[in-house]
């Protein structure tokens, strides 16, 4: 760990409490307004709920441990010999990732037929995409290129399953509800374009100084916030428009079949 200046110490110390702040409001957020959803959009936001309890958990785990990693020394914060614990990202992540590909999958509310195999791709590819990242990550040279390879592997096929294969189920849904989708999918694309250029950071020889490690947590936390806080709002979003649609589609019907005449 590289000595820090007071403001370094205390730029990450705070972007990790924003992080655990975040995490806990999105999950009363989440909460709070499933209920004003039709009920088949209420597994979404649960998903949601539980993607940022598990995250917020492992901020206050990652914030305890960067506490306790470094001790005041005149006006420079020096590493106290206790090794600052990144492995939480990674448990954080095999768990969350596998949920946030759910989410969007579920939110559009698709027959089974179609839903329960693109969430199997979606989960299996994912996990693995963590599991091969993790070798990497705690090696450097040669080792971390193979393994940060294969992790691109599930990557980009993710990428190929939410655009090639979700993207077609989606073409009938109302304009308002394919734009939220597409935004959402590229929310997605960008925050977690984030990782795979972090893990880079080592193997261009950046890795060992104040500020790439500042760097590196500030940026962890930023994409945290947006690809799990950000990203099921917009998820909420897609329901709420979905469950406009529907009612809209529902009245005209209805009103054919009810409406008393006067
Ligand atoms: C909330 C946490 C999220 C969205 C984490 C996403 C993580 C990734 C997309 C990680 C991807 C990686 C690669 C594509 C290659 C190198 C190894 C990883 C695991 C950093």
């Amino acid at each position: 760990m590289p000595e820090l200046t007071l403001f370094e110490f205390r730029l990450v110390y705070n972007m990790l409490s924003l992080s655990i702040a975040a995490m806990l409001g999105s999950f009363l957020f989440f909460v709070l307004v499933r209920g004003q959803l039709p009920a088949k959009y209420h597994p979404a936001m649960v998903m949601s709920a539980i993607v940022v309890a598990i995250a917020g958990y492992h901020y206050f785990r990652i914030f305890h441990s960067w506490e306790a990693a470094y001790s005041l020394s005149g006006d420079t914060y020096i590493p106290s010999g206790k090794p600052f614990n990144d492995a939480y990202r990674y448990v954080d992540w095999f768990l969350t990732v596998p949920l946030l590909v759910t989410e969007l999958v579920s939110v559009m509310a698709l027959p089974g037929h179609i839903r329960k195999p693109l969430t199997a791709k979606l989960v299996i590819a994912s996990a693995l995409m963590i599991a091969l990242g993790y070798p990497g990550e705690i090696a450097s040279g040669t080792t971390r290129v193979v393994w940060g390879l294969l992790s691109t592997v599930p990557f980009v096929y993710i990428l190929y399953v939410l655009w090639a294969e979700l993207g077609k189920v989606v073409e009938k849904e109302s304009d308002t509800t394919r734009v939220l989708f597409r935004n959402t999918r590229l929310l997605l694309l960008a925050t977690w374009g984030f990782y795979p250029i972090a893990y880079l950071v080592p193997l261009l020889g950046l890795g060992a100084n104040a500020s790439s490690e500042v760097a590196l947590q500030v940026g962890y936390s930023v994409a945290d916030i947006t690809a799990k806080c950000g990203y099921g709002i917009m998820i909420y979003h897609i329901a709420k428009s979905k469950a406009a649609d529907e009612a809209r589609e529902a009245v005209p019907h209805r009103a054919g079949q009810y409406a008393p005449a006067q």
